[in-house]
């Protein structure tokens, strides 16, 4: 099999085949990573485009969504890999206020996982007092948001400035991501980093607990 199938399938939002294409590349010897990059989101770059283009609508964009998922729930297991006992350090995440895009956040949490963080997923839409109380409870030397909206990337800015005011980033860097987020973006708002992807997230992250131990 080829794993463009996986992508085709996924186009045409086709969920229970997405399944199987996935389980039987597994089976086949493709890495979780190949299938993942090659596969679905390969697959999600072209309904992103097609989004874009009004080749394709909000239903059917969902339903790929769906398919997407589907074939993630095969992949996530391999992908968090064996945790570390040693944690690398704690990580507060959260789809911002009045976004509900969760599909790249999810990628990003799995990463963190994967590379030893413990995280606190506070899913889509999350408020402003929805990091606060975590970040109070958790205490994390990482709070990370995702925005893919250009509406919802400002409540990043309103959000850190409301954090640092109140004294809550003291000891916890700030790490920034979404399809319209830019690294500009990301030194105008203050935030500590920002990643372009999960991959390269994963690793500012990584970099930004360096940063504090040598501190
Ligand atoms: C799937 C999708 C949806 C699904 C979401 C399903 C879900 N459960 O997430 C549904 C159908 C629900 C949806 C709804 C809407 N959507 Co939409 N959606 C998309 C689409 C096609 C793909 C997004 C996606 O999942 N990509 C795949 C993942 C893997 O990539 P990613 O999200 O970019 O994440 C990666 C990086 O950005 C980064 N990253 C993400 N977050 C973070 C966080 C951190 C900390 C870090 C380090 C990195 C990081 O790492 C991720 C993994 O590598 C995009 C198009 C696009 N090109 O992005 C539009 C898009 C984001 N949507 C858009 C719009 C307009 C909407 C709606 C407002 C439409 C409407 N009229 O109702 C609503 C939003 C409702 C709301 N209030 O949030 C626009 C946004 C335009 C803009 N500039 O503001 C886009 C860009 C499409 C377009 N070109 O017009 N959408």
């Amino acid at each position: 099999m080829e794993l463009q199938e996986i992508a085709e399938f996924l186009i045409i939002g086709h969920a229970e085949r997405v399944e199987i294409l996935t389980r039987q590349a597994l089976e086949a010897g493709y890495s979780a990573n190949d299938i993942l990059q090659q596969g679905l989101l390969a697959g999600m770059d072209v309904v992103g485009i097609q989004f874009k283009n009004c080749e394709i609508f909000l239903p059917e964009v969902l339903t790929c969504a769906r398919a997407m998922k589907a074939g993630m729930r095969h992949l996530e297991p391999l992908l968090r890999g064996s945790t570390t006992t040693s944690s690398t350090g704690k990580c507060v995440i959260g789809t911002v206020k009045g976004d509900i895009h969760d599909i790249g956040k999810n990628l990003v949490s799995l990463l963190l996982q994967a590379s030893g963080f413990e995280v606190v997923d506070l899913g889509t839409g999350a408020s402003m007092e929805k990091f606060m109380e975590s970040i109070q409870t958790h205490r994390p030397q990482i709070v990370a948001m995702s925005a893919m909206l250009t509406t919802t990337m400002t409540q990043m800015e309103t959000n850190i400035a409301t954090l640092r005011k109140q004294g809550l980033l003291e000891g916890a860097k700030v790490l920034i991501g979404g399809a319209p987020v830019t690294a500009q973006f990301a030194r105008d708002i203050g935030a500590d980093a920002y990643g372009r992807d999960a991959m390269e997230g994963t690793a500012k992250a990584r970099e930004l607990v360096q940063s504090l131990k040598n501190h």
